[in-house]
């Protein structure tokens, strides 16, 4: 139960249940009157001086704000990390024995955390020795040869080697071994496909439609905005020092959607569509966050920008970030606490003090329709280009093998134009197919295992990576959540979609408070009082227009006893009917 409302000066309002909290929208002007509002502390002027300054080509912290920091502070102050990369340090790194650099705290800190700023991402707990690799993939538009290219990679792996389709739109994959890594950031740069400033305190992949460009009923065409978002975040690949130094990780997404299939109330920045004087530009939302002690969705900054102010926008929001934001507590440093300490219009006011082009205007009208019924991406579907289709394929729980990824980068050579797309469900989109080539594409043997007709439930179902894997995982999500998931479907009756996603531990990467059921790993304790497995079960999030985080329903549900407490969830509040 919800056992204290906390109203904050800028309107986000977070209600804490134990250790964790969920915004509630919904229930805002109810909890507003209970409790009186504070006015906003008046800011200190010296609270507004940038506590980093560019030294040597890097941003730092200043000596004076050195005290009390967080340990990843300290590991940045020691080494630079972004180096590895722009100063080509990775090649001295990877041919030192993986033993020695393991055998002292520097080392450690260097494959451990520093290599995060290259997108990679040591696997100590599960996979010693091996790391798993991020991208920049701007809007979540890939293509063959990069596919191509990350099978041929993760083949030389063997069974160490996998390959992941991510929440934010984006390719994961696994095995790498630290003496390739030099060879393999050639070869990506070949295929135009960047690892840079994706992991710890860096801008995660810039998130868009996946629809853009095809999409007959987007309001805008969000590839161009992401892609230019993505080439100042990384500088064209060349890394953008100026922001490889932020208090915490930091994300972006452009709506182009009435769908809101790009999820912004969930993102630090997002860029929403809408018009001012009859010009097009987006009104900005800011915020919106999830962590294992506080989620906060997005709240709106009340400015409006031109198209071609995004990147400027993007600009001096993460610099208003960088100088000013806490490094502390590392679970109150994402910028929704920063926005929290300064409130919306003094926050607004900073970010709006380093624009070059001047003052921000203050919101226009927005273009989303908020009656909008969230379409499907399954199956064929007409593209705006009149004779050309997108096929909407499932890829269960988001994991790939290298023989379905050759395959899938054959399909998208002979019947598209090399062209994948990535949903933030993990699944893909094959675009640009046309009217004479669809029988035969839906006849292609990799179509009964990535289905363009999953059931409803398959259909929606996310899951993080979680315990195989990642180090941080209480319970392992992908093989368990697909077995639940054709459980119910042998069992149970749906009329309509249920969104189940599964997050191995409180992080949330799989975003289950966005789900209409949400299943968190925790230790739970089975009949006999043993631990073991289990999830905090999590009901009634919603995405779209009318989004509202979901709240915790059922804590400590031992895995194996899942199936059951889902099957009544279904049959309560979604409508769902036993099978006979
Ligand atoms: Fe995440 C950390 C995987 C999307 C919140 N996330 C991690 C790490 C890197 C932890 C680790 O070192 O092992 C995980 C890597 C596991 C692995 O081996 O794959 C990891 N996160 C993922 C992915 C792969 C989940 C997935 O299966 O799709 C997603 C990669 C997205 C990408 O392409 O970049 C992923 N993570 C998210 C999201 C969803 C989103 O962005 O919409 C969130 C919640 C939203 C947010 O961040 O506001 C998310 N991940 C976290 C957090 C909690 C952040 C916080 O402020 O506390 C952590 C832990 C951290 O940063 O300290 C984390
Ligand atoms: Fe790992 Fe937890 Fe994120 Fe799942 S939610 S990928 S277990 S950090």
């Amino acid at each position: 139960g919800v056992t204290r409302v906390q109203v904050q000066s800028n309107q986000s309002i977070t209600t804490e249940a134990g250790s964790r909290s969920f915004a509630v929208r919904a229930s805002a002007e109810r909890d507003v009157k209970a409790n009186a509002v504070a006015a906003p502390p008046a800011i200190a002027e010296d609270r507004l001086i940038p506590r980093v300054e560019e030294r040597d080509g890097y941003y730092v912290l200043k000596e004076e704000y050195r005290t009390s920091i967080n340990p990843s502070e300290k590991i940045k102050l020691a080494k630079e990390p972004m180096k590895f990369f722009t100063e080509n340090e990775i090649e001295e790194l990877a041919k030192t024995p993986f033993a020695e650099l393991d055998s002292s705290k520097p080392g450690k800190d260097d494959i451990d955390v520093r290599l995060k700023w290259l997108g990679l991402f040591h696997r100590r707990k599960h996979q010693y020795g091996r790391f798993m690799m991020r991208f920049k993939l701007p809007n979540g538009i890939t293509n063959s040869t990069q596919t191509r290219f990350l099978a041929e990679t993760i083949t030389k792996y063997g069974k160490d080697g996998c390959a992941d389709l991510t929440t934010r739109q984006n390719w994961q994959i696994r095995g790498i071994v630290l003496e390739d890594v030099p060879e393999l950031l050639k070869g990506l740069e070949r295929v135009g496909l960047p690892s840079i400033q994706t992991g710890m305190d860096n801008v995660r992949n810039a998130v868009g439609n996946p629809l853009a460009g095809i999409d007959p009923h987007e309001i805008v065409d969000t590839a161009p905005f992401c892609k230019d978002l993505n080439d100042y975040i990384i500088n064209s690949g060349k890394g953008n020092v100026q922001i490889t130094n932020l208090p915490r990780k930091w994300n972006v997404c452009v709506v182009g959607t009435h769908d809101l299939f790009e999820h912004p109330h969930i993102n630090d920045l997002a860029y929403m569509p809408a018009t001012k004087d009859g010009v097009f530009g987006f009104n900005i939302l800011v915020g919106g966050f999830f962590s294992p002690k506080r989620c906060a969705e997005a709240i709106p900054m009340d400015a409006w920008v031109p198209e071609h102010d995004v990147v400027p926008l993007c600009k001096v929001i993460l610099e208003t970030y960088r100088d000013l934001g806490t490094r502390g507590n590392r679970q109150k440093t994402r910028m929704m606490w920063l926005i929290d300490e300064l409130g919306i219009e003094e926050f607004r006011a900073e970010v709006e003090k380093r624009m070059e082009s001047g003052p921000i205007q203050r919101a226009g009208d927005d273009l989303v329709d908020p009656s909008w019924k969230r379409r499907s991406f399954y199956g064929v579907n007409a593209q705006k280009q009149e004779g050309l289709h997108y096929v909407g394929l499932h890829v269960p729980v988001g994991r790939l093998q290298a023989p379905e990824m050759f395959e899938l980068a054959r399909l998208a050579d002979e019947y598209g134009n090399g062209e994948i797309r990535i949903t933030v469900e993990q699944n893909l989109i094959l675009p640009n197919i046309p009217t004479e080539k669809i029988e035969s594409l839906l006849k292609e043997p990799l179509l009964e295992k990535y289905s363009p007709n999953p059931t409803p439930l398959l259909a929606n179902l996310v899951a993080c990576t979680g315990s195989q894997f990642c180090g941080q995982g209480i319970a392992e999500t992908k093989a368990r959540s697909l077995e639940l998931t054709q459980q119910l479907d042998a069992t149970m009756e749906t009329t309509r979609p249920i969104r189940l996603h599964f997050t191995g531990c409180p992080n949330t990467c799989a975003q289950v408070q966005v789900a209409d059921i949400g299943f968190m790993g925790t230790m739970a304790r089975d009949e006999n009082r043993k631990p073991v497995e289990g999830f905090d079960i999590y009901l009634g999030g919603r995405i779209g227009s009318d989004s509202h985080l979901g709240e915790l329903v059922r804590p400590g549900v031992p895995a194996t006893k899942l199936l059951p407490v889902v099957q009544e969830l279904m049959i309560e509040h979604f409508g769902a009917t036993r099978k006979a």
